[in-house]
């Protein structure tokens, strides 16, 4: 395919409550919606960088240039047959996974579109349905968030993360597991951790959780291996894996007992099937993070998630869990058993709602073809 013209849009969607994470709070959240224009078809795709640099390097702002100045310019009018291709043209260009993930991604849309096949199947997914968690944020009180916790249960969630970050991490823990001793519980530190500070977390080793996510600083395996040695839970590593070197290091070094595989993190979907690849052929499990997604990117994540090394339940939760009105035609909802069904139509399967996507917009720019 030749890739004629590009729109990028960059929206702001308030969220139906206010997330927050050790690096901040997000009441509104903010990304790229990128439409992509080829043989009279349109690819969708969605750059997760945020407002600010908290999770990650990357904004809105950086993804907005790197896209519009750099990659976009590398993909307009090139012969692309395969993602591969895509990836060559821009492996050129250091760094910027979450801009390089949302060009991917409208690519993947376009190629399933031209196929007639599910992102699913070409991707190589199996399921039908992904079994779906809900990653809760900081709440006020540790008694607010077993109430938060509880809302979710009452919803069908059957697998809740918490956020922690230094002075709200073992107590928050131990008040949701004893409000819920059964059920499966995870935390997520994004980075708000050094091994010093990390040993106060000891305890969270007698509450039975599926892992600890992210402790210590993003670009640090090394300490992560040293942390993981003193804990029983499992360490999952988020922020840490950009890249499937960087998983490799990981299983290496036995810095962690699980991976968090996001397709935006890693630079594009093709890097995430690596990275699962990877993992699967060492039987390290992985399970698929998410990043607050429109429906288009929930539509990609659950494409992802059909891959049968995903063997946790992913941060992919109902579109009401985030958002009043969407900017896809269609909903994602919890089903049985805590569970989504992964997109059946072709390419990610999902179609914009324009009048949606408009009433969100700050800015639109187009580069190629008129
Ligand atoms: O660390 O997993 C994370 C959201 C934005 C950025 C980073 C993270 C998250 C979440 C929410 O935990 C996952 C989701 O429901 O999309
Ligand atoms: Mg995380």
């Amino acid at each position: 395919m030749k890739i004629e013209r590009i729109t990028l849009h960059h929206i702001s969607m308030p969220l139906v409550s206010a997330f927050e994470t050790s690096f901040g709070r997000e009441v509104e959240r903010e990304c790229i919606i990128l439409t992509v224009r080829s043989g009279g078809l349109t690819g969708i795709g969605e750059c997760a960088a945020s407002r600010d640099p908290g999770y990650s390097y990357e904004t809105t702002g950086t993804a907005w240039h790197i896209l519009k100045d750099f990659i976009g310019p590398l993909a307009i009018g090139a012969e692309i047959r395969t993602i591969q291709d895509y990836r060559g043209l821009v492996d050129r260009i250091r760094g910027h996974q979450l801009a390089k993930a949302g060009l991917e991604m409208a690519l993947w849309d376009l190629l399933g579109k031209m196929e007639g096949k599910p992102l699913r199947e070409i991707l190589g997914g199996e399921r039908r349905r992904v079994e779906v968690g809900v990653s809760v944020g900081l709440q006020e009180t540790p008694a607010a968030l077993v109430e938060a916790v509880r809302r979710y249960v009452e919803e069908g969630y059957a697998r809740i993360k918490i956020k922690i970050k230094p002075g709200r991490d073992v107590f928050d823990a131990q008040a949701v597991r004893g409000a819920f001793p059964t059920m499966r519980l995870q935390v997520d530190a994004n980075s708000a951790f050094d091994l010093e500070t990390a040993t106060t977390l000891k305890p969270l080793d007698e509450l039975n959780l599926l892992l600890i996510e992210q402790p210590l600083f993003e670009d640090d395996i090394w300490d992560h291996r040293r942390l993981q040695a003193e804990f029983r839970t499992p360490i999952c590593l988020d922020e840490s894996i950009v890249s499937p070197r960087h998983a490799r290091y990981a299983l290496e070094m036995q810095a962690c007992g699980i991976i968090n595989i996001k397709a935006a993190r890693l630079g594009g979907l093709s890097q995430a099937v690596e990275v699962h690849d990877l993992c699967r052929g060492n039987g390290m499990p992985v399970w698929c993070g998410g990043m607050l997604e429109t429906g288009v990117g929930r539509a990609s994540n659950l494409a992802l998630a059909s891959l049968p090394g995903f063997t946790l339940p992913g941060d992919i939760s109902a579109s009401d869990r985030y958002y009043a009105r969407d900017i896809t035609q269609e909903r994602f909802t919890l089903g049985s058993d805590s569970m989504i069904d992964v997109p059946t139509g072709s390419g990610l399967g999902v179609s914009l709602d324009e009048a949606a996507l408009s009433m969100y917009t700050l800015a639109r720019e187009s580069i190629g073809a008129q």
